[in-house]
């Protein structure tokens, strides 16, 4: 539990370190710092030299790492403070469950029962029938999919982004996210991680139109007021299709197409018809038009600047799926065009091409987007890495980069450097993707656990509607907070920050404060995504090491 008046010299993953991984931490302030181990024997010792400032904080922060460490207790001592962490084989397991089972939580139009939800139980929500909005005179049933954050909208492209990303996991990293989440569906053939992709899958499917087109967003005209969501009664809408949608989408089914086929090949056909279906429409509708909100609506926009990239991540997807030379084509003339290889968020998803090309097609793809792609993604991901240099955390995310939703540029780049090193086997690449994971998990400028239900120091008020109206103190557990943002404009959020705050520590755990410490799913899904590439680290690395 947060206890306000705590404050620590260090800043450590405070969900304990792994035996096959570097322990890293930083010192704020003055040295020197000395690790000892259980029995107060000295193991390592970092001099009083003054760090640098730390840009983003404002900091005199000093990351450093004492390597790797037996399984056992340790103990960090630094200006009269002694502070003891954990290492074990594993230790990172029952976090990465609870932010895949965030997504059991974040369920639409189904009961969550005592059995798999506990105290967080809750009827049935948004089971009526949503209504289109441009012709109201048409209404059919949509159910299903994600609440999308601390709202209760199911917005198309982010929901296929989250799905993309947990699917990625599973297919790179299946030892790290096989763990059993107590799920409806648990015991049955089908992993539960899949299983509860597939809520979002079926849901994603209803989002389409008969012309091919998808949807852009199933929410109401407004938010609701922090209400339980079976509460929240008012009207549900099909908004306009978009091309962002349509694409994300068409790509998100082509890639659950792949991994669903050997469990239920009627729903991984469905999933590729759809999926082709959303192309065509996208052949016959080149000339990208922005979504915006209709007069009238105030919910998500998730506008867009460009669809090149979800064309470009859906035409490898696709020929991943079916091998029709005329998807490699798109995506060799959209590669050409210029993509943004090391972005894995809703609004930029070439990250998640370069994904299929480097790690499912690889050279099946071609001299162009296997070669080729995979040089320019390789330049392209020092990026985070000399970010990560720069920062006295050792967090890949310059001053200015602290935006609404902070975390997810942040785990992105920890996303490219994970592939960068799976590519080239580079340490510096592995130790500072590590670092991010460390970040999510306490080791930052606000000494914060970002994961609800974990850490020392861990968020305790999420602008999450269920949370703040459920009446139980506890958040719901396994989500992660947006954190912190420099631009925060709500005047609550302004109000509390004050006039100097530097960027890593604009950050405010309070309810109201949706600008910083909102959940969505798309922040929940790269950190299962790197969650689970270091949880099954352990597992393959750890054997017999306890
Ligand atoms: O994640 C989105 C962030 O990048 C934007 O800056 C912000 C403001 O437009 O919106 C965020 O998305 C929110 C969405 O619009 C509605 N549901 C909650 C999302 C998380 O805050
Ligand atoms: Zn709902």
């Amino acid at each position: 539990m947060t206890d306000p008046a705590r404050s620590s010299v260090f800043r450590l993953c405070q969900e304990g370190y792994a035996s096959v991984l570097p322990v890293r931490a930083v010192l704020v302030g003055e040295g020197p710092a000395v690790l000892k181990d259980s029995t107060g024997k000295e193991l390592f010792r970092l001099e009083a030299e003054p760090a640098p400032t730390d840009a983003a904080s404002g900091d005199r922060a000093a990351l450093f790492s004492p390597g790797r460490l037996a399984p056992g207790c340790y103990f960090l001592e630094a200006c009269g403070e002694k502070r003891r962490f954990e290492v074990t084989s594993d230790p990172w397991r029952s976090v990465t469950d609870a932010l895949i089972k965030g997504f059991y939580f974040q369920r639409c139009g189904c009961a969550l029962d005592r059995r798999h939800a506990g105290d967080y139980a809750h009827p049935a929500c948004h089971t009526a029938p949503a209504v289109d909005w441009l012709d109201r005179s048409v209404s059919r049933r949509v159910t299903g999919g994600w609440h999308d954050a601390g709202d209760y909208g199911k917005y198309t492209g982010p929901g296929a982004v989250a799905a993309a990303h947990l699917l990625y996991a599973w297919l790179l990293f299946p030892e790290g996210c096989s763990g059993s989440l107590n799920i409806p569906e648990s015991g049955s053939e089908l992993p539960d991680l899949l299983s509860e992709c597939a809520w979002e899958l079926n849901w994603i499917l209803q989002m389409q139109r008969s012309d091919g087109s998808f949807h852009h967003k199933l929410t109401k005209d407004h938010f609701a007021p922090f209400i339980m969501p079976q509460e929240d009664l008012d009207p549900e809408y099909l908004m306009p299709a978009s091309h962002c949608a349509t694409a994300a989408a068409a790509a998100c089914l082509a890639l659950a197409f792949r991994i669903y086929r050997a469990y239920d090949p009627a729903f991984a056909n469905r999933m590729l018809l759809s999926a082709v279906h959303a192309w065509d429409w996208l052949q016959h509708h080149p000339d990208f038009v922005p979504f915006r909100n209709p007069e009238g609506v105030h919910t998500g926009v998730y506008g867009d600047g460009s669809d090149s990239d979800e064309r470009f991540w859906a035409a490898c997807e696709l020929f991943a799926s079916t091998g029709e030379s005329r998807f490699r084509e798109e995506a060799e003339r959209l590669y050409a065009a210029g993509q943004q290889l090391t972005a894995f968020g809703w609004a930029n998803v070439g990250g998640l091409g370069a994904l299929c090309c480097l790690f499912v097609l690889k050279e099946k793809a071609g001299p162009v987007l296997f070669t080729e792609l995979r040089e320019k993604f390789l330049r392209q991901s020092e990026k985070p890495l000399s970010c990560a240099r720069a920062s006295g955390y050792g967090t890949a995310l310059s001053p200015e980069q602290y935006g609404w939703g902070s975390v997810l540029p942040i785990l992105s780049g920890a996303m490219a450097m994970m592939m960068n090193h799976l590519l080239t086997g580079r340490t510096d690449m592995l130790d500072a993707a590590l670092d991010q994971w460390y970040y999510v998990l306490g080791m930052n400028a606000l000494d914060l656990c970002f994961v609800t239900g974990f850490g020392e120091n861990t968020v305790r008020f999420p602008h999450h509607r269920p949370s703040g109206a459920d009446g139980i103190d506890a958040p719901v557990p396994g989500l992660i907070s947006g954190g912190p943002n420099k631009y925060a404009s709500f005047p609550a959020t302004r109000s509390r920050l004050g006039e100097n705050t530097p960027p890593a520590k604009s950050f405010v755990d309070e309810t109201f404060s949706a600008d910083t410490n909102e959940i969505a799913v798309y922040w929940n899904s790269p950190a299962v995504f790197v969650a689970a590439f270091f949880t099954q680290l352990c597992v393959k690395n750890g054997a017999g090491t306890e």
